[in-house]
């Protein structure tokens, strides 16, 4: 019997791919966040957000703030699968003049909303965008996007605040926890637990999901669309760096992987055979 979300899972596979080939053309980046992200980014491109693949500047759309500008990779894997941008243009990742660069550049790349990496600043500018948009009654959502190291910044729960102050509706946060900062496990460099209460307590609508089973990210993703109180959205998925290549989730320090020439071939051969074990 095909699997419920056959087709999301397929999307996610294709995003992990498409950031395997990116990584192969610079021999390394940070790609175990892209394939960590890959399921919550392929419910948000393929079931959640309203664009217009050829228009991605269209008012109507929702905004996508990619907060930790150094996980460029996913968000441009993602835009590969949405159609917003087109697939000969990976080979170009990282390259003098390419629309790719390592880092997000909101002018540079169709559907990168903000130049993001500063790390902590993007749930800022999604308020300021949620209640810009409000005022215009514009009723598209502000998606923010960011790392669990960014909980470790002041200017993010200052944010947290303003944003239950002013009730946004609009917005929704979604927070990637694979326990893993530049300089080791997030729980030792400073916890942040318990969380959930953490938001809740400033004024948020709060779920904690498992960020790799997709039926649980789409469910979390309607459940934050349709939740009908005035109170900003939040959902805090708990995710593994490298999901879908076993060799790269056991990787240790993989906030920022280098990859031997030969492993990207299999690594690519491995999330194929997986996929193909996955429809059979
Ligand atoms: C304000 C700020 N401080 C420090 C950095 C340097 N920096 C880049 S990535 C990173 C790790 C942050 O943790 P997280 O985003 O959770 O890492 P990952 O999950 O990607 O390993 C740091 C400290 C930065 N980009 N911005
Ligand atoms: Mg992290």
């Amino acid at each position: 019997m095909e699997h419920p979300h056959a087709a999301l899972k397929s999307a996610a596979y294709r995003i992990r791919r498409f950031a395997l080939r990116m990584g192969e053309v610079q021999g390394q980046g940070y790609v175990g966040q892209a394939l960590g992200m890959a399921d919550i980014l392929a419910v948000a491109y393929r079931h959640a957000l309203h664009y217009r693949p050829e228009a991605p500047e269209w008012e109507g759309r929702d905004r996508f703030l990619l907060s930790h500008g150094h996980y460029a990779i996913a968000l441009y894997a993602a835009l590969l699968e949405a159609g917003i941008l087109p697939e000969e243009e990976l080979e170009t990742y990282g390259s003098d003049d390419s629309r790719l660069p390592m880092s997000g550049m909101a002018t540079y790349t169709p559907g990168m909303e903000i130049s993001g990496g500063s790390l902590g600043q993007g749930l800022t500018i999604a308020v300021g965008m949620a209640l810009g948009l409000r005022q215009k009654n514009n009723p598209a959502f502000v998606y923010n996007s960011m790392s669990d190291g960014e909980l470790d910044e002041g200017s993010t729960w200052e944010a947290a605040l303003s944003a239950a102050h002013f009730g946004l509706g609009n917005l929704i946060t979604l927070v990637d926890i694979n326990n893993q900062q530049a300089d080791g496990p997030s729980t030792k460099i400073l916890g942040f637990e318990p969380l959930v209460q953490k938001w809740e307590s400033f004024g948020w609508y709060v779920q904690r999901a498992d960020g790799n089973d997709i039926a649980a990210v789409k469910a979390a993703f309607d459940a934050a669309r349709n939740h009908p109180q005035a109170q900003p959205r939040v959902i805090l998925f708990d995710t593994l760096m490298g999901s879908g290549v076993p060799f790269l989730e056991q990787r240790d320090k993989n906030h920022f992987i280098r990859v031997e020439a030969d492993e990207w071939q299999q690594a690519i051969a491995l999330l194929d055979a997986n996929h193909a074990g996955d429809q059979a």
